[in-house]
């Protein structure tokens, strides 16, 4: 008896095994305020070998949109597969946990189908630079493992050229640094994380692994190393007409003129800011670079699925304003590329619309987990993955502190809470700079824009199903509470 037991228990081992080996893993790396200036996205300038490389393998996502372009909400939106007004948080200092005590998020539900769940660096909010090395703020319901490097980096914050004596993380701000960029927090952020892939590849335990870089976030600080491959006098900085403003809506105004620092930058300042936003880009792509040489070094690219994305888009000059919290294509718009081994085309690009809220079903489908609780939101991504030219969405909706904004195949609506509306035509006008509210030719597609945003907004703002909200408190910064209120 004895003996049937113990061969009943191998047996059961060995089938144990075999499944966690045939198991997909989860690399899941986000960076901090990285538009799709990067080579993969045809930018004329900016070196990213390494996501290229990437791009190359998985498939590429042009028409991908971030639900709130700001840190805080669009993390504790995608995290829990709610949309910003659900998760109640419209402020990026708010915490998601206060509101939504019982969500599963997205680690939390690999956790509870034998996964193990590690972060390293930012994932949730994080006061970039100023919590560098700290929780930041972190849910600890998330993960197992939590690792916070802290670079040289925040050494020598005292010799970084910023627009604002003293300030870093909201302001424009920049170094070509010392060191070399292990030395750097994004260097120790790949370090990191390459220890934990090779302890996984030994202990074959199935993983979600969240690498959160800080970069290219401002201070645009890297290895002075990176700021020789971009040469600064031929950096075209983008030019707004006279009298631009005026054609734009108060909220909209309002959006693009909030940093009074950056507003009508002298050309050679501008020309240096870039300069150093896209060297801190490509110094982050050799730290993607050397994540995946690890992937395959462990032979763990065989069955992880790869996300690379931003949590959030930037403006670098465009619209006469630098970095995110608009409605525009620059702040809404992120890179996202997925490599899922035997599912994933290689190499192509989807022309499908995606939102992030859109990772939550999508991973756990990709990875044979069951699926969401049922009040998560969004749509798998698998057919687009298998087909890229595959339909998802119609669209995608943004949210902004004071509107909205819809984005189709061919147009921008944006709703602003006055009521007052922009539209603009992609086919005639990516660069979104002719705002076609009162134009008579477009009245019928305003009129279809109007309906159809009004259906998405409800949608979102309805509150999750059977998920226990405990509405934010009335003096908590942010939006005022009418949350839910018809
Ligand atoms: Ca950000």
């Amino acid at each position: 008896m004895k003996q049937i037991f113990i061969a009943f228990a191998l047996v059961w081992t060995v089938a144990a095994a075999i499944g966690e080996t045939d198991r997909q893993n989860v690399l899941f790396i986000i960076t901090d305020d990285l538009n799709c200036n990067l080579g993969t996205y045809d930018h004329p300038v900016v070196q990213t070998p390494e996501i290229d490389r990437l791009a190359r393998e998985g498939v590429t996502f042009p028409h991908a949109f971030a639900n709130f372009p700001q840190c805080g909400q669009s993390r504790a939106s995608f995290m829990t597969g709610l949309y910003p007004r659900q998760t109640g948080v419209m402020h990026h200092q708010q915490r998601f946990r206060e509101y939504l005590p019982d969500v599963t998020t997205i680690p939390q539900h690999f956790m509870a189908h034998g996964y193990t769940a590690a972060r390293v660096g930012k994932l949730y909010h994080y006061d970039n630079p100023r919590d560098i090395g700290t929780d930041g703020h972190d849910d600890v319901l998330s993960w197992e493992t939590r690792i916070n490097p802290r670079g040289i980096d925040k050494d020598i914050e005292s010799e970084i050229i910023t627009l604002e004596a003293g300030k870093y993380g909201g302001t424009m701000s920049w170094l070509a640094g010392p060191g070399e960029d292990e030395d750097h927090t994004d260097g120790m952020v790949a370090t990191e994380s390459i220890k934990l892939l090779r302890q996984y590849a030994e202990t074959k335990q199935p993983f979600f692994l969240g690498v959160g870089f800080y970069k290219p976030h401002t201070p645009y600080v890297a290895p002075a190393k990176y700021w020789e491959l971009y040469d600064r006098d031929s950096i075209v900085v983008p030019e707004v007409p006279e009298g631009y403003l005026d054609t734009l809506p108060p909220y909209a105004q309002k959006s693009l003129t909030r940093v009074k620092n950056q507003i009508d930058l002298p050309h050679a300042v501008a020309q240096e800011a870039i300069q150093a936003y896209y060297a801190t880009i490509t110094f982050m792509d050799a730290q993607v670079g050397r994540i995946m040489a690890a992937l395959r070094d462990t032979g763990l690219d065989e069955n992880t699925i790869v996300v690379f994305t931003s949590d959030h888009g930037y403006h670098m000059g465009e619209h006469g304003y630098y970095q995110k919290r608009t409605l525009f294509e620059h702040s809404a718009r992120v890179p996202l590329i997925i490599r899922a081994p035997g599912i994933s085309a290689a190499g192509e690009r989807s022309t499908s619309i995606v939102e992030m809220i859109d990772f939550y079903y999508t991973l756990a489908d990709l990875a044979g987990i069951p699926e969401p609780p049922d009040y998560v939101l969004g749509r798998s991504l698998r057919p687009v993955l298998e087909n890229p030219d595959e339909p998802l969405r119609p669209d995608a909706l943004i949210r902004h502190e004071f509107g909205y904004s819809l984005r189709t195949p061919q147009f921008r609506y944006m709703r602003w809470d006055d009521d007052e509306i922009e539209l603009y035509d992609h086919w005639s006008d990516p660069a979104e700079m002719n705002n076609l509210a009162t134009d008579p030719a477009y009245a019928e597609v305003r009129g279809i824009m109007r309906r159809r945003i009004a259906v998405r907004i409800r949608e979102a703002e309805i509150p999750a199903k059977g998920l226990r909200f405990i509405p934010p408190h009335p003096d908590d910064r942010g939006r005022p509470i009418d949350l839910f209120v018809p």
